[in-house]
């Protein structure tokens, strides 16, 4: 263990050390925070120098990007094999994988690139197996399953050590807006009441981010750990699926304490041998990746309803403009848009107007571009 990992160590005994009151939620909060940046501090390390980024050289492609995400054995492998069809060896024994496998799974029009991982263990954020490289993968994809399978039930402590590098499955970014200035010490407004976090608790964590003066902003009842999210910074937040896998192996006279115990999450049952369930997983799938199907209409024509571009909710024009021929982009004026995203048909919107699905796009460019 290195330098950070003790001293990570000696500031979590603190903070299982200190009674838990009103007197002391400051000095945990500024604990707290000391241990975020300490993670931060220990990524940044742990990256070393050569180009950065991801430990694995996947490139994304497709439409969106799924990891399968589990302890060793669970089925990950077999699944990738049965769902795209993509060689990934799966084997009775633990660590099978040792690299990350793409495979592409076409569901719908949409192209979802999937990749196998190496097995997942608890101290993986501290660099126990090829836990940093997984995690690493997993921060840039646009889903996680997490399999499981009726002995390794437990995904929670996977989930903790992907919360640890900064992952935050199936959370939204707190509505917090900190704002740094150059004096004036650090205001706390709040435009709903706060229940779980103290102006003193948050300016304290704001000092231990180097945020002396300026303001914080709640716009949610958040805790502690939700400002040092944002102070953070590097967050990501990823949808979740849990993947129930070997359901062959599980009478179904067991499922429903299987359900019970991993609730509030509700799992997919799959059998990645047999291929029962990926219906259900698929649908699941395409609902978290939130694909919409955007039609292009060229002036003075008919849209092309047959190829619709896939986008994903929340995509704007220009994200659409990077699926088009490049000189669309290059001498882009506006476009104009009949659907759900337009307030009448035929608005004219900018490059930045997020579109809906089924939406119909014209794009209009610079004469003489
Ligand atoms: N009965 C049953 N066995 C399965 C199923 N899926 C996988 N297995 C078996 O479980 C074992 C492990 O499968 P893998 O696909 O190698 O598991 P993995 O998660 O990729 O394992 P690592 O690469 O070591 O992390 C193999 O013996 C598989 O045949 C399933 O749906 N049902
Ligand atoms: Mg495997």
């Amino acid at each position: 263990m290195g330098v950070i990992e003790d001293q990570i160590a000696e500031i979590e005994d603190e903070i299982r050390r200190t009674q838990k009151n009103k007197a002391t939620n400051a000095h945990i909060g500024r604990l707290k925070a000391k241990i975020a940046l300490l993670r931060i501090a220990r990524e940044k390390a742990g990256k070393g120098g050569g180009g950065g980024g991801l430990g694995y050289a996947v490139r994304k492609s497709g439409h969106a990007t799924v990891a399968l995400v589990g302890y060793p054995s669970v089925g990950k492998s077999t699944l990738l094999t049965h769902l795209t069809g993509a060689e990934s060896a799966a084997a009775a024994y633990e660590f099978t994988t040792t690299t990350i496998i793409p495979g592409m799974l076409s569901w719908r029009g949409a192209a979802v690139q999937i990749l196998d991982m190496p097995g997942l263990i608890p101290g993986a954020s501290k660099g126990r197996g090829r836990g940093r490289e997984v995690i690493s993968v997993a921060r840039g994809a646009d889903l996680i399953f997490f399999l499981l399978d009726k002995d390794h039930l437990e995904f929670r402590s996977l989930l903790a050590e992907l919360e640890q590098a900064g992952i935050r499955v199936n959370g939204r970014p707190p509505k917090i807006v900190v704002t740094a200035l150059e004096r004036g010490g650090v205001e706390v407004h709040s435009t709903v009441k706060l229940t779980k976090i103290d102006i003193e608790t948050a300016q304290g964590i704001a000092k231990e981010f180097r945020v002396h003066n300026g303001s914080i902003v709640f716009r949610q009842d958040a805790t502690p750990d939700e400002l040092i999210d944002v102070l953070a910074g590097n967050r990501v937040y990823i949808p979740g699926i849990l993947v129930m896998n070997k359901a062959d192996l599980i009478p179904a006279s067991e499922r429903p304490a299987i359900v019970a115990r991993l609730s509030p999450w509700k799992p997919v049952f799959v059998s990645a041998q047999k291929e029962s369930g990926f219906l259900e997983l698929k649908e699941a799938m395409s609902e978290a990746l939130a694909f919409i199907r955007v039609y292009v209409k060229p002036p003075g024509q008919p849209p092309d309803m047959a190829e619709p571009v896939i986008l994903r909710k929340g995509d704007s024009v220009d994200s659409l403009l990077k699926r088009l021929p490049p000189e669309l982009g290059l001498s882009f004026k506006s476009a104009l848009v009949w659907g759900k995203s337009a307030r009448f048909p035929g608005q004219t919107v900018g490059r930045e107007h997020s579109l809906a699905d089924q939406d119909i796009v014209t794009v209009t460019i610079q004469r003489g571009a």
